[in-house]
């Protein structure tokens, strides 16, 4: 499997970001994913990692995620070292950890939700419509051996499968045939 390297971070310090408006022309939906009690072993890659696969619509877009978790960090890892991926199969995706300010072991519940778009990390799946998901620990204190655990997660996965706005599709027209005009008529000047 190719890796995710260019992976966005998206840092959540525990504010509920409002979600934008949808594309008026597009068939929205949300997938959720929920497990329970996957480990947080090795550094993003490591062969001992948890690793699992969804399959969405074809070239979804992925616009939101609302998460509610519950992990444990064992000490002496941290709690923000817990982190997991979501990728598509060109590599592209985001990096999401649930406790980016929680420099200590433990256990942490929390909620929330983020609009992608808006913070500039949608990403689209390949026409596979795979999406990869990779459970990691950012820092490995104990090797060959659980960083952490997820205890619980359920992640809610808002996309659109986006389909091109009639107007920004007229415009575009527009302004290629405006192109043209002008294109047209300097060539006519005598030279
Ligand atoms: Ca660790």
């Amino acid at each position: 499997m190719r890796m995710p390297h260019l992976l966005s971070t998206l840092l959540l310090a525990g504010a509920t970001l409002a979600a934008g408006a949808g594309s008026a022309h597009a068939a929205d939906g949300s997938y959720t994913i929920a497990f329970r009690n996957l480990p947080s072993t090795g550094l993003q890659g490591d062969a001992d990692n948890t690793t699992l696969a969804f399959h969405l619509p074809s070239l979804a877009y992925i616009t939101g995620l609302t998460w509610t978790v519950d992990v444990q960090a064992f000490d002496p890892s941290w709690l923000q070292e817990l982190t997991l991926s979501l990728t598509a199969t060109s590599g592209e995706g985001v990096q999401f950890s649930p406790a980016p300010n929680a420099a200590a072991a433990g256990s942490f519940q929390g909620q929330g939700r983020v609009d992608l778009v808006n913070s500039g990390l949608a990403f689209r799946l390949a026409a596979d419509g795979r999406l990869n998901l990779e459970v990691y620990d950012a820092v490995d204190d104990l090797p060959g051996l659980a960083d952490g655990r997820w205890r619980s997660a359920t992640l809610q996965l808002a996309y659109t499968a986006a389909v091109p706005e009639p107007a920004s599709v007229a415009l575009l027209l527009a302004g290629i045939g405006v192109v043209g005009l002008r294109h047209r008529r300097e060539r006519a000047l005598p030279g």
